[in-house]
């Protein structure tokens, strides 16, 4: 019933999650430095920086996406089109010595933003395991 009146009507209906900064970035209510954009993919550089190069990804549509925990197989679309920009962000960018791809998920893992985002961290030698 609910994949019924969503096809219908759009998969942002299932999305009841409160709105975050980064709907106001995509409706460029807020100054964003953007990178890289499609129609399923926006990619701005993160304002709290962690390394000299530090790309946000993000789906332009949600759709319960508040976490990559909530991913389902009708997702897998727009979930390789990030990773497919981010590829293409990477040439982009000429990023050469190497970069990291990180998805925090949850408290434990320092998740803020209940969008999901992929960051691009390059620039400096990255530590492992992660902090
Ligand atoms: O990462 C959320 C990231 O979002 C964090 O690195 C800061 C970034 N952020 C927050 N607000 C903005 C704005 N306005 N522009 C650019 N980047 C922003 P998380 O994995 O949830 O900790």
């Amino acid at each position: 019933e609910k994949r019924r009146w969503s096809s219908i009507l759009g998969a942002d209906l299932q999305d009841l999650a409160p709105a975050t900064v980064f709907d106001q970035i995509l409706a460029k209510a807020l100054p964003s430095q953007v990178v890289f954009e499609n129609d399923k993919v926006l990619a701005f550089r993160d304002i709290a920086p962690q390394a000299p190069v530090h790309i946000l990804v993000i789906p332009k549509r949600r759709a319960g996406l508040t976490a990559l925990r909530k991913a389902s197989r009708e997702q897998k679309g727009v979930l390789g089109e990030m990773m497919v920009a981010v590829a293409e962000i990477v040439r982009q960018e000429n990023i050469e010595g190497g970069y990291r791809v990180i998805v925090n998920d949850g408290e434990e893992a320092g998740q803020s933003v209940h969008h999901l985002h992929m960051h691009i961290l390059a620039g400096r030698p990255l530590a492992w395991p992660p902090g």
